[in-house]
């Protein structure tokens, strides 16, 4: 079944995320698709990368949504002509296709590493090694421009400008610093998303909405520089999964510079981001929560909410066992996988002890299945087998109700959001390929 959805939502090349609420391109959607796909097809996989980079910026952004020219008008808001202007930016690749002036977590590596792996077992490697020396120098200049012009302070850890840039868009982790934002001058809007969900307490608020168009307006009226965003910009905050998710895939991209015989000078520099990104993480630790806490730069603030970001160190690996006991302690404690109240023990993308939690409603509360499968890949690395194990079994339970669901009420299971989300069926086959004999 999970190959179905893949296989539906494939549009020749590449991947829509979803079949109505999302028509389009999400880059680190495409990562994890990448993962699916890689049980599935060697060449197939690897064009879901190599089409997405297709349309890196300039500066080696890889942009958050790359629109589909063929979809149809008012399939999204805000489409393609919200960001038309984007062909105009100096750093944006000639549109169309338009691509969005933001960015996504980079789990693009994860992907292509998956891809490698795989195609070694079916006879496939001069295949995967082909598409890793097409694409590593891409996942490299990637990864610099987050090191660089996300990180002019040099701390380890990435700014992001919009919420939506860090995947978990109204996820109360950003609340504290929406309240710098005051909206300006904004034309009246449609939104489409509602129209795709059951219920509208599922999706973020119009309030919510107003705050991510005017963030856009701001965004393009600078032109997307980075640095102009840095100085005037009311949204800037040090976000610790985007972060972590870096982390993991330096380390990913290591292996793949090794494979490619990337020049020694590469992976100095890869190293070194790896080690800044986990020290800039330490800092950010949190030891009343248990917890790494996101920093918003224009209050010079912690974000302080307990939310799965929280888990960055886990996600970012390497941690100290002391570290790595304090997160498996707040992870299995009533604010997550141990709470009474959870249909099963899956991490709620926000603490169901938090004021913000909300059961239904998209990042307050409900479960992600990319997000557990996020944090079951960490605790594999980590050591954690058993714990792991477990994870991947009942998140395995939950999904087969075959809806593949964009998320899942914490409480009762429901499935919520948009049906048959590639991302999802993508985990879905990554976690069945491992034997459950063999763990
Ligand atoms: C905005 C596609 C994307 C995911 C995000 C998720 C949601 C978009 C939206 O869908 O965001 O980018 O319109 O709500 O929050 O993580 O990449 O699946």
């Amino acid at each position: 079944m999970a190959e179905r959805v893949l296989r539906r939502n494939d549009m020749e090349g590449w991947t829509r995320a979803a079949p109505n609420l999302y028509p389009h391109q999400w880059s680190w959607d495409s990562g994890f698709i990448a993962i699916g796909l890689a049980h599935l097809d060697t060449a197939r996989a690897a064009q879901e990368l190599t089409s997405l980079f297709e349309h890196q910026w300039r500066n080696g952004k890889v942009p958050h949504i790359v629109f589909n020219p063929d979809a149809p008008p008012d399939s999204y808001f805000p489409g393609p002509e919200h960001w038309s202007s984007a062909g105009a930016y100096p750093e944006a690749p000639p549109a169309p296709p338009y691509t969005s002036c933001l960015c996504q977590p980079p789990t693009h590596a994860l992907g292509a590493l998956r891809v490698w792996e795989l195609a070694q077992e079916r006879d496939q490697a001069d295949v995967a090694r082909g598409f890793l020396s097409e694409i590593y120098p891409k996942l490299l200049a990637w990864h610099r421009y987050l090191a660089t012009e996300r990180d002019p302070e040099g701390s380890g850890l990435v700014t992001i400008n919009h919420p939506w840039e860090s995947g978990t868009d109204n996820s109360p982790r950003w609340d504290g610093a929406l309240q710098n934002v005051e909206v300006g001058d904004l034309p009246p809007f449609e939104r489409q998303d509602l129209d795709d969900v059951d219920h509208p307490t599922e999706r973020p608020t119009d309030e919510e909405y107003a705050r991510y168009l005017w963030l856009v307006e701001l965004i393009k009226r600078v032109r997307c520089d980075d640095a102009e965003l840095y100085g005037s910009h009311p949204f800037l905050v040090k976000d610790v999964l985007f972060s972590a998710i870096l982390v993991a895939a330096n380390e990913t991209l290591l292996e793949i510079a090794g494979v490619v015989g990337a020049p020694e000078e590469d992976m100095v520099l890869i190293e070194a981001w790896i080690s800044r990104g986990r020290a800039g993480l330490d800092e950010q630790w949190d030891p009343g929560l248990g917890l790494c806490v996101d920093h918003d730069l224009r209050r010079n603030a912690p974000l302080r909410v307990r939310t799965v970001g929280g888990f960055a160190p886990l996600v970012a690996g390497g941690q100290t066992p002391d570290r790595l006991d304090a997160l498996l302690r707040t992870l299995y404690s009533t604010a997550f996988l141990g709470n009474p109240n959870l249909r099963r023990p899956l991490p709620p993308s926000t603490s169901p002890t938090e004021a913000h939690f909300q059961p239904r409603n998209y990042w307050r509360g409900p479960v992600w299945p990319v997000i557990s499968w996020l944090l079951w890949r960490s605790l594999v690395r980590a050591g954690e087998r058993d714990r792991a194990y477990d994870l991947r079994r009942v998140a395995l339970q939950e999904l087969s109700g075959g809806n593949f669901a964009e998320y899942y009420e914490p409480f009762t299971g429901e499935p919520l959001g948009s049906d048959d989300q590639s991302w999802t069926a993508a985990v879905t086959l990554d976690w069945l390929s491992y034997d459950d004999e063999a763990w």
